[in-house]
């Protein structure tokens, strides 16, 4: 009997012991998993931490000044620097013609800018020549020129700017005045400008804000309903060639869309599309979405076959900006006009960040 009670508890204590190797093994491997996660491969076969940064948003300045401002009869008001952050593409700010003209937003704090999307004014854009965007903690004044080198330049654009200017800011270059300028001795027009980033506060405050870097996503392949009259120069493509000069152009079609593969499951922070063409009204209703599901070239798409990140009514405009919410994600970005019409799209720019499997 004693024999027995004995090889029990032997028995007994074996199976604890491996009970506590087994879970130290399962720990192990969380741990490792969870490591794994957070690290990447920095594409020269050299394991990395990944980078997280406090989450990005559109930044709204508290406020903005410029060289100079004109007075445009049509606006009833000197063109000032706030028609470029009153959200409407038909109103823009209007200096005087001056050496380096430029304009400045004051955040309200010490920011790290991620991108700036700066749409020109409609018209004369040979005025809008080698774009410079930048940083400064140094409070700018109205009536003064300032120096290019005044600021801690972000990048600079050579050439003109076109419909849309998007510009990013390296890590590190922060401050709490975003500068936008042209070199040029020329007046300065410009209809918006729509900056996103973090408080640089946070970055001393790590919380669950913290979100993978966002970068700007390459598709893997782009594809739609279908392709006007079958002309390569109308191909999905042309929307991610970097050229606002080619677009991409459906026939006629109900609800017609343009989709991105990018090859791997991402929440979208950001997408920037810019219109092509010059038929303006047929883009309306523009709707931006995600899912898992590859839409198929050759047929329609239904408005509930996807994940809707933002439906924006009317017509979208020269350029469209979308936020997607944060537990929308997807690996296919789906760009939908709600109308019966051809869809032409000059570029749609990606900004996010890849979900982890
Ligand atoms: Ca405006
Ligand atoms: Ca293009």
């Amino acid at each position: 009997m004693l024999l027995v009670v004995a090889a029990i508890a032997v028995v007994a204590l074996v199976l604890a012991c491996v009970a506590i190797v087994m879970d130290f093994i399962n720990k192990s491997d969380k741990e490792n998993d969870d490591a794994n996660k957070r690290h990447t491969d920095n594409g020269n076969g050299q394991t990395v931490p990944k980078k997280y940064t406090p989450r990005v948003t559109e930044i709204k300045p508290v406020e903005v000044l410029q060289i100079s401002s004109v007075n445009i009869p049509t606006f009833g008001n000197d063109a000032v620097a706030d028609f470029a952050i009153d959200g409407n593409e038909g109103t823009y700010t209007h200096t005087d013609n001056a050496t380096n003209p430029w304009w400045a937003a004051d955040m309200g704090g010490i920011y790290q800018v991620n991108t700036v999307v700066i749409t020109n004014q409609k018209g004369p854009s040979t005025r809008s020549l080698n774009l410079r965007v930048g940083v400064t903690n140094t409070k700018l004044v109205s009536g003064q020129n300032l120096a290019l080198d005044a600021y801690t330049l972000c990048e600079q654009k050579p050439g003109l700017m076109g419909v849309v200017g998007i510009v990013s800011c390296p890590d590190g270059v922060t401050g709490q005045y975003l500068i936008v300028q042209f070199k040029t001795t020329n007046y300065m027009n410009i209809a918006e400008v729509n900056i996103y980033g973090y408080d640089t506060d946070k970055l001393e405050n790590p919380s669950k804000e913290y979100m993978p870097a966002v970068t700007e996503i390459k598709p893997v392949d782009v594809f739609q309903i279908n392709i006007l009259r079958n002309k390569l120069q109308y191909f999905p493509g042309s929307a991610i060639d970097g050229n606002e000069g080619t677009y991409m152009h459906t026939n006629k079609a109900t609800n017609p869309w343009w989709a991105a593969d990018m090859g791997g499951i991402y929440h979208l922070n950001m997408v920037v599309i810019t219109n092509g063409g010059s038929v303006l009204t047929r883009s309306t209703n523009l709707r931006v979405g995600v899912t898992n599901t590859k839409p198929v070239v050759g047929e329609d798409l239904a408005l509930d076959a996807y994940t809707l990140c933002e439906e924006q009514p009317g017509s979208m405009g020269v350029v469209g900006i979308v936020s997607c919410p944060d537990e929308v994600t997807g690996q296919y970005l789906v760009v939908q006009f709600k109308i019966t019409e051809y869809m032409h799209i000059a570029e749609v720019n990606i900004y996010g960040y890849e979900i982890e499997q």
